[in-house]
């Protein structure tokens, strides 16, 4: 595990990315913000309806309006976190994360999904191995000298201290080759190569769309709760929102608005794919 004090990555981090495809971030929320986006997630998000996914209703990966399982321990999936709460809006751009995302990224990038995933302890979930991004994205990488295209944070908000405990399960290297995924074989959290992370909670993992990935079974006997934010590079779209999250913006800064979507001014041709000229000061706060 590598700890990181400073705004841009270490040599050592640097290599990991490259070669595994992900980095592990210690502590990179205190634990009394642990607790706070813990019960956050207990008696705000989960008590009032959102977007869920809805399986047999909606394909894997679209969200339907919904009030999950009230029970704290069962399986919950929300999407577009930023809503519930302004904490969820200052994680966007919280220093000892984000300037690393800048390092990896460069500062042309936009957020594009915020999510919270309770994996309940139970014997009927056997784990799930992917990419990110949908179908395309699977067959997109990028090699090792390049910025990525889209990277994701997940912060845990429990300790996972042993396997089969909804361990963030990675295939270092994954990222740069392609992966078979045929009927009889398809990706699973138990076959060759595959890596379940420990950690700690308030540690958070880094990975680019590209690295397959996914969540070990969970029979630990508690359930496993994390954060998910996903950054993309400004010519992509975002998951959650179309557009500029309009609603949110009048409690952003201008970093938020600007990672939200809005660049000062209407919609004109070339938008996105050109960044307004003050883009880099913005993101880096010059
Ligand atoms: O560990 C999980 O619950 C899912 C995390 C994941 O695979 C993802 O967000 O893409």
């Amino acid at each position: 595990m590598l700890a990181n004090t400073t705004r841009t990555l270490t040599e050592a981090q640097r290599e990991q990315w490259a070669v595994d495809g992900y980095l592990q971030i210690e502590g990179a929320l205190s634990s009394a913000e642990v607790d706070f986006f813990s019960r956050l997630l207990d008696d705000t998000v989960r008590t009032a309806p959102g977007y869920e996914p809805a399986p047999g209703a909606l394909p894997r990966g679209h969200y339907a309006w919904k009030l999950p399982d009230q029970n704290k321990d069962a399986f919950m999936d929300r999407r577009d976190l930023l809503p519930y709460h302004q904490a969820f809006i200052d994680l966007i751009d919280r220093p000892a994360i984000f300037d690393l995302i800048l390092d990896l990224m460069g500062p042309y990038i936009q957020f594009s999904m915020s999510q919270a995933i309770v994996r309940a302890s139970t014997d009927l979930f056997p784990g799930y191995i992917h990419t990110d991004g949908g179908q395309a994205q699977k067959a997109i990488r990028v090699s090792e000298t390049s910025r990525p295209l889209a990277v994701k944070v997940m912060y845990l908000l429990t300790d996972v201290t042993a396997d089969n405990s909804g361990n963030f399960t990675v295939f270092p290297g994954s990222h740069l080759r392609p992966f078979p995924e045929r009927a009889e074989r398809v990706p699973h959290p138990g076959m060759p190569g595959a890596v379940p992370l420990l950690g700690k909670a308030g540690d958070a993992y880094v990975f680019p769309h590209a690295l397959w990935h996914g969540p070990s079974p969970n029979h630990s006997g508690k359930a496993r709760k994390t954060l998910l934010y996903n950054y993309c590079q400004m010519f992509m779209r975002a998951y959650d929102f179309s557009g500029p999250y309009a609603a949110i913006l009048d409690r952003c800064t201008p970093r938020q608005r600007r990672l939200l979507g809005d660049l000062g001014h209407d919609f004109r041709p070339g938008d996105f794919f050109y960044a307004p000229e003050d883009q880099e000061a913005v993101m880096t706060g010059a």
